[in-house]
């Protein structure tokens, strides 16, 4: 009867224990969403590079300056943490190959609202995500190319001149 009773005493303290470390999990968790505010990489595969780029109804990204490695795998994740549609406040990231003219680009993507802002057939593009409205996230994943500093911008009519950034592949 005593076992028993040390038992249950212990399994109650397991069941506590497992309780608290829950709850200690989801304040972490918490506390990591709140202090998104530069592109983030994650360290957990050295080989991955994890970047998480936020933009708003205020037409601006939580960074100007995306850092990766040559020939690293990247994942990269835009969220429009906004409210407003796609039709009005609509963004993308879109990384442009090397010697590509951010302003001429964009003023030539801005023509192009039935293939979500992109050229049709262009040269300038490296890699782009699709563009999304207020509450969506959407993700590419891709190889980061040779080493140099790429141009990145958000092509949605008149966005780049606040939206734009630099992709520094080291
Ligand atoms: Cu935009």
């Amino acid at each position: 009867m005593k076992t028993l009773k040390n038992v249950f005493t212990l399994l109650m303290i397991c069941s506590i224990a497992v309780g608290c470390g829950g709850e200690k999990k989801k304040e972490e968790d918490a506390s990591s969403k709140v202090k998104i505010k530069s592109a983030e990489t994650s360290k957990s595969d050295d080989n991955v590079a994890n970047i998480v780029i936020t933009a708003d109804d205020l037409m601006k990204f939580n960074t100007n300056e995306i850092r990766v490695k040559a020939g690293q795998k990247v994942k990269l994740t835009l969220r429009h943490l906004g409210k407003l549609d796609k039709n009005v406040m609509g963004h993308n990231v879109v990384i442009l190959n090397l010697g590509a003219d951010l302003g001429a680009f964009a003023a030539s993507a801005a023509t192009q609202k039935e293939n979500d802002y992109i050229p049709v057939g262009t040269q300038d593009v490296l890699v782009n995500t699709k563009m999304i409205g207020g509450g969506e996230t959407t993700s590419i994943e891709f190889t980061a190319p040779a080493a140099g500093v790429y141009d990145f911008l958000c092509s949605f009519p008149a966005h780049f001149a606040l939206m734009n950034g630099k992709f520094i592949v080291e």
